[in-house]
């Protein structure tokens, strides 16, 4: 009987992944637990009403708005996994506690769908988390013992970092999440860019950043969700993403503790920059959950060009 010698690769799944990377056990579980919790929240996406939270459906049960299922989901799997302290999540006031014994546990951060608001045109939404070890959650972001997203859109990939490089995973008709790709890089100049915001509401020193964007020949993509916008700047190795400060909104549109401190940590994990364009989103102390700031993020040339036209311009 012939014995196949199929070139068929081995598929890394995540757990097996997370295992030869030698990732803290409790952390590991965490980050596989919100795997599986990231299943029911594409079912509900697929599947669910896309109504808002409050109204019922013709069975008279109350219908949730897809962020709120989301969150639900999501503080439900991780109250359970026996290894989070505290959690903070962007659909919720205040940190929810979970355990009062911190140690070998984790303060999670979550942005439960991220772009919600893109469900009913059917664009591609998602899920950020932020990974503290311990208790507390007010912490710089460079403090970050982990931080990963999952993107729902044609395919559901989900991309993590723990300090040893940026990987993705994708989905398979299993819904086990396979690695697609590991040690994602970018380069040191840009040539896509996503301006988020008002243009009429841009300061002087971010108008003539788009200028010179432009003048270089870049490319504008924007999608109107975080995580799609940050996602094609990783995987396509180029890219700058900008919700900068703007004349009616000093500190931008985006939350530090759900959005900026996960990305910035896994842009800069793949060799990027992140900043509000005076200082690095890592180094900032957030004094609150909700704390918002302007960002700059995506490939490092560009964003010391951003840096240097603020500088100058305001
Ligand atoms: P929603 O979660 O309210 O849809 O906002 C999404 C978001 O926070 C982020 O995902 C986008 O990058 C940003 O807002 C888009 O904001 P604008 O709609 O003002 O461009």
């Amino acid at each position: 009987m012939s014995t196949s010698t199929g070139s068929t690769k081995l598929q890394v799944d995540l757990r097996r992944h997370l295992r030869e990377e030698g990732v803290e056990p409790n952390l590991a579980h965490l980050i596989c637990e919100l795997a599986e919790a990231s299943k029911y929240i594409v079912n509900a996406i697929r599947t669910g009403d896309l109504g808002v939270a409050g109204t019922s459906n013709l069975y008279g049960e109350e219908q949730l708005a897809l962020d709120v299922l989301s969150d639900r989901i999501l503080i439900k799997r991780l109250t359970h996994s026996g290894v989070v302290s505290n959690i903070v999540s962007e659909e919720n006031d205040g940190v929810i506690p979970v355990s009062m014994d911190c140690a070998g546990k984790y303060a999670v951060a979550f942005d439960p769908l991220d772009g919600s608001s893109l469900v009913d045109v059917n664009l591609a939404v998602g899920t950020i988390v932020s990974i503290y070890d311990g208790c507390d959650l007010l912490q710089p972001g460079r403090n970050q013992a982990g931080a990963l997203y999952i993107l729902y859109g044609p395919r559901t990939t989900l991309v993590y970092s723990v300090g040893n490089g940026v990987h993705e995973f994708n989905m398979n008709h299993l819904m086990e999440y396979t690695l697609t790709r590991s040690h994602i890089k970018l380069k040191p100049s840009a040539d896509l860019y996503s301006p988020g915001g008002l243009r009429n509401c841009y300061t002087e020193g971010t108008r003539l950043f788009v200028r010179d964007l432009e003048e270089r020949g870049a490319k504008l993509r924007y999608s109107g969700g975080f995580v799609p916008d940050i996602n094609q700047l990783l995987i396509k190795g180029q890219g700058i993403f900008f919700y900068p400060h703007l004349t009616n909104a000093a500190n931008g549109k985006l939350r530090v503790l759900f959005e900026l401190n996960p990305m910035a940590y896994l842009v800069e994990q793949a060799g990027g920059m992140a900043s509000t364009g005076t200082e690095r989103i890592l180094d900032i102390c957030p004094e609150e959950p909700h704390a918002r700031a302007p960002v700059f993020i995506g490939c490092s040339e560009d964003v010391l060009r951003a840096q240097e036209f603020i500088a100058k311009h305001g």
